[in-house]
């Protein structure tokens, strides 16, 4: 059931779209598993662009229509109800200019009728659906605390049924989960997704994504990273403690090194670690 894992790393690891590994500094990062490229987003490593797991983002221009297509998904091929599911990580940067940073439509290449609008405001996420509405995710510690964090977005869309969207992020402590008011009416099936700034909003300072991820299913969560989780073993242990130091030192983690989802790796996700660390859900990474 899985359409498409997409991350922003070296091509014939991306293409195998399931691997972790990050062996070679000679290795770029690229968008390359992606369907098509518009208005050349920078994929790089953390000295570059802000990244979640492994050693790659995806940071779009700060100018002009900036993004990544996958067209995995068979729209109306596979019938107009055909569900959709989809999860990625936002950096939010600084942006006052309410950049749309997720786009599905029933076309390949972003063509055809839209199914889901997600849109950055100056304190949260908006949503839109066709047929019904769904309410804003709104930081709950305000704007200012809303800028330069990752947040993890999952949304589930299909044609009569209801549309969520589970938000968290800024490591809260819970995630935020939206329905829409009443069921998807009018809706398309999806035939391919856009990532990035889709609507020329130009930014104060870089967003960046990465981790995208979709399915067909209309059960089965895709669920988040574990945070914390450096060295991607699964658990949080002592080794994450030592590969974000070392991550911080320029040897690169290739899990979550950024327990504080503030869009730096440094002390403070040590201590993030060791804090984790003392609660036996979160050390085991069943509960993020
Ligand atoms: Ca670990
Ligand atoms: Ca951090």
């Amino acid at each position: 059931m899985q359409l498409n894992a997409i991350r922003f790393t070296a091509l014939a690891l991306a293409l195998s779209g399931a691997s972790l590994a990050y062996s070679s500094a000679a290795s770029a990062c690229t968008t390359d598993a992606w369907s098509s490229v518009t208005g050349a987003p920078t994929a790089a490593e953390p000295n570059t662009v802000k990244r979640y797991s492994g050693v790659c983002g995806m940071q779009p221009a700060l100018a002009g229509s900036s993004f990544v297509t996958d067209d995995s998904p068979n729209g109306t091929t596979d019938g107009t109800s055909n569900p959709y599911r989809a999860r990625f990580y936002a950096f939010t940067g600084v942006n006052g200019n309410s950049p749309q940073i997720f786009r599905a439509t029933s076309g390949d290449a972003g063509g055809g009728t839209q199914a889901v609008l997600i849109t950055r405001n100056a304190d949260g996420f908006s949503f839109s659906i066709p047929g019904t509405t769904v309410g804003n995710f709104v930081e709950p510690a305000g704007a200012a605390a809303f800028n330069n964090k990752w947040y993890a977005i999952e949304i589930f869309y299909q044609n009569g049924q209801p549309f969520t969207a589970a938000v968290r992020g800024n490591r809260a402590t819970a995630e935020t989960l939206l329905t829409s008011a009443g069921n998807v009416s009018g809706g398309v099936a999806v035939g391919s997704a856009s990532l990035g700034v889709i609507n020329a909003a130009a930014s104060t300072t870089a967003m960046a994504f990465d981790d995208f991820e979709s399915t067909r299913s209309a059960s089965s969560a895709i669920g988040r990273l574990c945070p914390g989780d450096a060295e991607g073993g699964g658990s949080i242990g002592a080794s994450d403690a030592i590969a974000i130091a070392n991550d911080f030192a320029g040897t690169r983690a290739t899990g979550q090194p950024d327990c504080t989802e503030d869009g730096l790796v440094n002390v403070n996700d040590a201590i993030c670690v060791a804090n984790r660390f003392a609660v036996p859900a979160q050390r085991t990474c069943s509960q993020n």
